[in-house]
């Protein structure tokens, strides 16, 4: 049985506790190889280690640094088959999908920090001949990087790379449930050059390795992706000793069709924003509001393609859906198909856990799900399921549906269908979350400001904005 390693100060070790956590394929429900049960001891040492590399990382020319990012970046290229694989057999989503979006934005992360830090200038102000103000921004130190088990490496990446190239230091913690491409991205990182110190990645529970990374008086900022609940807990760690944080939480988005829309792009684009990675993505389109005019054909062509999807193992070309990322995200999942009927919901297509024959038998599978005809603010309607399951929703007036829409306490992000443009602004300024996509979904410029309000997160990942989250400004004023 593989087990997998630390990497700490530019080398593979083993856990101070020599104990390994069980690490499941979930497309065949078998545990498949053993991950570092590590503890504060091992996080010490990655703070040590990084603190160690910090002086000369930090004032390595931007240019250098932006060299060994972008020589990772074209390793990850290299090795995608391998990676895609790997990342199929661990999170259980199809390997076309790894292949596809997962491994390919991983690389893409690299590369565009790589790019972005050597454009990343600074102000100054000018006081006529009273004097003038330059601002550096200047990396901090040793950032925490804690991320989850849905999009993997390519979440892992989307941190580390903003955090490197600014010139920090990272002690980096990938989701238990997902370790696999971490791992191999330490690999990567070695064959790369990086030199020792400066990515450190410490494999373990949440509630010991990213409790000790959050809770570490010697790393000063702290970027999270995961969920919601989760996110308070390192909210209420890292708030009394003034870390700066970046939390990317969890999301309820709604989808928001009209009569007006382009009926066979939305069609097409709503059965990928219902049930892509098995629903697990943060930014799925989880509420289906629509016009009350087209209901019955959207809910009917709706359920006619969902049924169509395939679900089934994850190494195969033509399977849609793969398995849901462990058995008691499973179980979630399924109970609130359950909860959906107790609060008076129509299961239209879906809402049974799928068994597959032979080797697949004991994985973890769900059909692609749809329920209609609960109330907006139920339980089912308002709270994050994170599986393949989504709601429907009629309506006929806008006010109705932006109090409907806007009603949850998420704001992660919405979409919007109609070809009456100014409407789609309308709607657009007034709907309370980050993200607006109109007669699109995970269309994405990774230039722009990336994330939520409310109790979908603080702060903002992507383009200047991670690197300024990964920064220090610091305002030098010079009398003339
Ligand atoms: O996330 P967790 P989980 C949502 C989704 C899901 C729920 C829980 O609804 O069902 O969150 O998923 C680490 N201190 N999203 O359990 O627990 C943990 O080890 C520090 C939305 O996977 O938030 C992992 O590395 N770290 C989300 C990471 O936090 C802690 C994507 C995320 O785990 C910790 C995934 C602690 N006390 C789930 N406890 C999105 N926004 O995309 C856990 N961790």
């Amino acid at each position: 049985m593989q087990k997998l390693q630390n990497y700490i100060d530019g080398k593979l070790v083993e856990p101070a506790s020599k104990e390994y956590i069980d690490n499941y394929d979930p497309s065949k429900g078998e545990v498949y190889s053993l991950i570092p049960d590590s503890n504060e001891d091992d996080v010490n040492d990655a703070v040590r280690a990084a603190q160690k590399a910090f002086p000369e990382w930090s004032s390595t020319s931007k240019e250098k640094r932006s060299e060994v990012l972008l020589r990772i970046s074209s390793l990850i290229e290299k090795n995608l088959d391998g990676l895609a694989k790997a990342e199929s057999r661990d999170n259980g989503k199809p390997i076309s999908l790894a292949k596809a979006v997962d491994i390919p934005r991983a690389a893409t992360n690299f590369h565009f920090f790589a790019t972005a830090i050597l454009h990343y200038a600074s102000e100054s102000h000018s006081m006529g001949d009273l004097g003038f103000n330059y601002t550096l921004r200047e990396p901090i130190g040793v950032a925490g990087c804690i991320s989850p088990w849905n999009l993997p490496l390519y979440l892992f990446t989307w941190k580390i790379a903003p955090a490197l190239a600014a010139g920090n230091c990272v002690v980096a913690k990938p989701s238990e449930v997902t370790p696999m491409t971490a791992y191999l991205l330490s690999e990567i990182c070695i064959e790369a050059g990086l030199p020792a110190g400066v990515l450190n990645i410490v494999h373990g529970y949440g509630n010991k390795v990213g409790a000790a990374i959050t809770s570490h008086p010697d790393i000063p900022l702290i970027s999270f992706t995961g969920g919601t609940e989760t996110g308070a807990e390192i909210a209420k760690v890292a708030a009394p000793m003034f870390k700066k944080l970046s939390l990317e939480l969890g999301g309820k988005n709604p989808n928001i069709i009209f009569e007006d829309c382009d009926f066979d792009k939305m069609m097409d684009t709503t059965i990928k924003s219902s049930f892509s990675n098995q629903g697990e993505i943060c930014l799925c389109g989880s509420r289906i509001f629509v016009e009350k005019g087209i209901y019955d054909k959207f809910k009917t062509e709706f359920a006619a393609k969902t049924k169509k999807l395939v679900v089934g193992d994850p190494t195969d070309s033509n399977t849609n859906l793969g398995a849901v990322v462990s058995q008691n995200h499973m179980n979630k999942i399924l109970s609130y198909v359950k909860l959906a009927q107790e609060e008076g919901g129509t299961v239209l297509a879906g809402g049974e856990q799928v068994s597959l024959p032979g080797d697949y038998a004991r994985g973890w599978y769900i059909e692609p799900t749809i329920i209609e005809g609960l109330a907006y603010d139920c339980r089912t309607n308002t709270e994050e399921i994170f599986g393949p399951v989504v709601t429907l929703i009629p309506f006929d007036d806008e006010e109705d549906l932006l109090m409907m829409a806007n009603s949850t306490k998420y704001g992660l992000s919405a979409t919007i269908w109609t070809e009456n443009l100014s409407r789609a602004h309308r709607i657009a300024a007034r709907l309370v979350v980050g993200i607006v996509w109109i007669n699109c979904w995970l269309l994405r410029d990774l230039r722009t400001p990336f994330g939520g309000v409310k109790h979908s997160g603080v702060g903002r990942e992507g383009g200047f904005e991670a690197l300024h989250f990964f920064t220090e400004p610091k305002n030098i004023c010079l009398k003339l």
